[in-house]
């Protein structure tokens, strides 16, 4: 008898803790193709439930092989909540990096606008154009590759490991208020950031090409001083540092200020009010042993004078989490933007949710960690997959070649 009613106590206090947790792992994942570096997630076809969408970068092999990386998205659809199964997959560039579900069109469904790492064929930027019925019109738009240089490491043979640009990352906006939206993309082996402008005929204008010292790795839009005219954050992954770009329009860009991102390798990078101050901040995740996301905080203009560091491992000279990717939204509905970082190297999602007093100039953070014990956290994204009005979150897993999700309690 007292037996039982210990066991029984356990078991309250073992829910006791769990429920604490804003996020329950799904019961099952869903298979998508090799190496995925991104995923997006929302509502491509009108039934109301999100779609899931992943970029199969592949194993990057020699750029002058015929198939040096992955040219395919993986594309999950439910016909009923949670229940996904992948359709063919979308043919994109080589080395799909990073993808954006936009508008583009004059259709009103959603397109994917994909950066390829590996460019071939000049097959630099993929629009797929949603037709309806979860079929998709894959478009690619390419850099003049004969004018730029290679800035990064070669081979044992002097070769280049990988092609020009190099497209990591994008990000989409109108930035000439002319009603289309234009993309701009960093080109890490290049140096360069990549203007696309949008056009009524054909989509996507060539490119304008800005050159950008310190390996571009993401970007982000803001009009940071108000002048009308929109301006980049950009992380550069190599200088380890945050590249101010004011926006001069025509989709010329002209560098303000650059400081230190406060860790190594800084890989992602994300715009938003962290202290609900009304102006927009800077959150940056480091790749390497530094293990932190850092915090820039907004004071006016392109100048962020306060600097907050998380740092999620223990040792600041060994690799514990590997951050890969950051999300951020407000998982608790209590009006204060949480975060969530995927870990790479820890195969962890760590999630901070936001527990600041009021008006407080920083964030505090109570942390839950999500263990997936063979898959590698890459990229993450956030839809309502169950259609309870609660944000979940998905999850990209590197090495299982799956998509897990978090779903909120
Ligand atoms: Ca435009
Ligand atoms: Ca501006
Ligand atoms: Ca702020
Ligand atoms: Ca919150």
């Amino acid at each position: 008898m007292n037996y039982l009613i210990i066991l029984l106590a356990m078991l309250v206090s073992v829910n006791g803790i769990a429920m604490g947790e804003t996020f329950t792992k799904y019961k099952t994942s869903f298979r998508v193709g090799p190496y995925p570096t991104d995923i997006v997630a929302g509502d491509l076809n009108g039934d109301d439930i999100p779609e899931i969408v992943t970029t199969n970068r592949g194993s990057l092999d020699d750029p002058s092989e015929t198939v040096p990386a992955g040219d395919q998205l993986s594309f999950l659809v439910a016909d009923k909540q949670m229940e996904y199964v992948a359709l063919p997959q979308l043919r994109t560039g080589f080395g799909p990096y990073e993808v954006a579900m936009v508008n583009i069109d004059a259709l009103k469904a959603l397109d994917l606008v994909v950066a390829n790492f590996m460019a071939k064929r000049n097959r630099d930027l993929t629009l797929l154009r949603n037709l309806g019925d979860n079929n998709f019109e894959p478009l690619d738009f390419g850099v003049d590759d004969e004018v730029l240089n290679y800035t990064q490491r070669n081979d044992a043979d002097g070769n280049p490991t990988y092609t020009t640009p190099g497209f990591t990352s994008l990000a989409v906006d109108d930035f000439d208020a002319d009603g289309y939206r234009d993309v701009v993309v960093t080109g890490w082996s290049s140096n360069i950031i990549a203007y696309f402008p949008g056009i009524e005929e054909g989509y996507f204008d060539k490119p304008i090409l800005t050159s950008v010292t310190g390996s571009p790795r993401d970007i982000v839009i803001h009009d940071f001083n108000g002048d009308g005219e929109k301006d980049l954050a950009i992380a550069l992954y190599s200088s380890h540092e945050i590249l101010l770009m004011e926006g001069q329009g025509k989709g010329q860009f002209q560098e303000v200020n650059r400081f230190t991102s406060h860790g190594d390798l800084p890989v992602v990078l994300k715009l938003n009010d962290m202290n609900g101050d009304g102006k927009l901040d800077l959150v940056v995740g480091h790749r390497h042993a530094d293990d932190s996301v850092v915090i820039f905080y907004r004071d006016k203009d392109f100048e962020f004078p306060v600097t907050q560091s998380i740092v999620l491992g223990k040792e600041r000279n060994k690799i514990e989490h590997g951050i890969r990717d950051i999300h951020v939204g407000d998982y608790n509905k209590d009006g204060k933007l949480d975060l969530s970082v995927a870990c790479e190297v820890s195969s962890q999602v760590v999630v901070l949710i936001n527990s600041s007093q009021s008006k407080a100039a920083i964030a505090s953070f109570n942390r839950e960690r999500y263990t997936f014990k063979n898959g590698a956290p890459l990229a993450l994204c956030s839809a309502d997959f169950d259609g309870d009005g609660q944000m979940d979150l998905g999850v990209a897993l590197w090495d299982e070649f799956r998509v897990a999700l978090l779903m909120n309690r």
